[in-house]
């Protein structure tokens, strides 16, 4: 017998990249002015006021649109190596369609782009995180398969005023919560409930307007621009209830229904979506009484279309549930949650945060990054989202202990599990609108006061803590 030793090592490799992240309505503001479009999240948060925690919206955020050179200087004095933003793709085009192009847009995304990059910075651009335009929105938005045209007609005007200089592109930032959260359970905008069907619709089209969009690059920019681009997914590890085989299955399935959905048909060497997602909506759909799947079918082009569509593996991890099995629903309402067949829960052991959804659980960052390097094979990691949430607070020192764990369970995954992480984004860069938990919530390095019209930024201690880390390439593991 032998006991194995974990390797213990707290240096992070020599090309490793460090970042912080943030996204344009949950910082920029300005939402109306300048000639920026309205898009859903101002809709929502202007029509269902009721639906944020303190009933605030992005309108002004962090104004960050008016303070890009004091933000670029913040960044600077992180000493990140990258900063991940994301394009207000209503800010680009005012009416969504390409046939207006708003120049103060192009200006704006332009002065942040040089800025960072004559600062040593190096910009990584999310075409789009959940801010559809509204208009676009009247016409189904992500569930009118036109969308791809729509997508791919935006994502070109990006590619001609930006790709000179960016040279790292995430098309979607978690369409999870686009679709899952914006057609199904409908808890963000554009706020509709139609689970088990329209976030399938959903889905179906954002994964062929990521296809599109890379083999636009691929075949029309790449070799003159020579960047990489992605799509960015956030996994929450499905740790099984107990050990029983219904329950591991159960945690396994969890899994694809809520990552595997998503990224098999990109990254796995058959493509489409894994095989037992299919089978079981399908069974389930017929005995609701459909004669089809509610899950879409892709054609075999389609698929070929879709799989390999990747030059990076972009994720965003924060946290772990507990799996079990459940016997089948009573049939009612379609839903995700009927199909997979799931229950999930949280251990009372496990530290909780300000997020009702959100419990600290290292391990599981560890065991999801071995899970896709087993499904998927040796891909680039980058994590382009990992942080932690408490309330407004300077001395922030769970938010450090929260870091110095994922960082360790990151470490593992290099050097016990050879994963191959490339680089690493911390959520958030500044406190900023928590989408349905408002300005309560806060995960940023910096400080944010939003009482006060300047905005003013305070670094927290986190940003001592983070920014060490960055400067000595290593932790000091627990
Ligand atoms: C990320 O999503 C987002 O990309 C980012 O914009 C956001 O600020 C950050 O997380 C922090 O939330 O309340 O039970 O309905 C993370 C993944 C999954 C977080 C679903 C919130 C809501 C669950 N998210 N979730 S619930």
């Amino acid at each position: 017998w032998r006991q194995v030793f974990a390797i213990n090592e707290n240096k992070f490799p020599d090309d490793f990249l460090f970042g912080t992240a943030t996204a344009s309505y949950q910082v920029e503001g300005a939402w109306n002015t300048n000639g920026k479009g309205e898009n859903i999240w101002d809709r929502y948060t202007h029509q269902y006021p009721d639906k944020i925690l303190d009933k605030s919206n992005g309108d002004v955020a962090c104004d960050s649109y008016n303070k890009l050179e004091e933000d670029v200087r913040l960044l600077k004095n992180m000493n990140v190596d990258f900063y991940r933003f994301s394009v207000s793709w209503s800010r680009i085009l005012p009416k969504g369609f390409a046939y207006q192009v708003n120049a103060d847009g192009i200006r704006y995304y332009n002065n942040l782009i040089d800025l960072l990059i004559s600062n040593g910075i190096t910009p990584m651009v999310t075409m789009f995180h959940w801010d559809t335009p509204q208009n676009l929105e009247y016409f189904g938005g992500f569930t009118n398969s036109l969308i791809v045209n729509w997508f791919e007609e935006y994502a070109r005007i990006l590619f001609d005023n930006f790709g000179d200089r960016v040279k790292f592109w995430i098309t979607f930032n978690e369409p999870k919560q686009t679709c899952a959260e914006g057609y199904g359970i409908g808890t963000k905008a554009p706020g509709y409930k139609l689970f088990g069907i329209a976030d399938y619709m959903c889905i179906h089209n954002v994964l062929k307007s990521h296809a599109r969009v890379y083999h636009l690059y691929n075949n029309t920019y790449k070799e003159t621009q020579q960047g990489k681009i992605g799509i960015t997914n956030d996994a929450v590890w499905s740790e099984p209830k107990t050990q029983s085989v219904e329950d591991v299955e159960a945690a396994e399935r969890g899994l694809l229904f809520t990552f595997g959905l998503y990224t098999d048909p990109i990254y796995h060497y058959n493509g489409d979506y894994p095989q037992v997602v299919k089978e079981f909506v399908s069974a389930r759909s017929k005995l609701e009484g459909f004669s089809y799947s509610r899950l879409p079918k892709f054609t075999p082009e389609e698929i070929t279309y879709i799989k390999g569509t990747y030059d990076f593996f972009g994720l965003n991890h924060y946290t772990t549930t507990l799996v079990n099995n459940v016997d089948p629903f009573p049939i009612g309402d379609p839903s995700q949650i009927k199909d997979a067949r799931i229950r999930t829960s949280f251990s009372p052991s496990w530290p909780k945060t300000a997020s009702s959804w959100f419990k600290v659980v290292p391990w599981g960052f560890t065991k999801v990054l071995k899970w896709i390097k087993n499904r998927y094979g040796d891909i680039d990691i980058y994590v382009t989202e990992n942080g932690y949430s408490d309330h407004e607070c300077l001395n922030d020192q769970e938010r450090i202990n929260y870091y110095k764990q994922y960082l360790s369970a990151l470490l593992d995954a290099i050097y016990d599990h050879k994963v191959n992480v490339k680089g690493y984004a911390a959520w958030s860069f500044l406190d900023n609108f928590e989408w349905n938990d408002g300005y309560v919530n806060r995960f940023g390095l910096y400080h944010v006061n939003f009482s006060d019209p300047q905005r003013t930024r305070t670094p927290k201690a986190s940003l001592y803590y983070f920014k060490n880390i960055i400067k000595n390439r290593k932790l000091i593991k627990l």
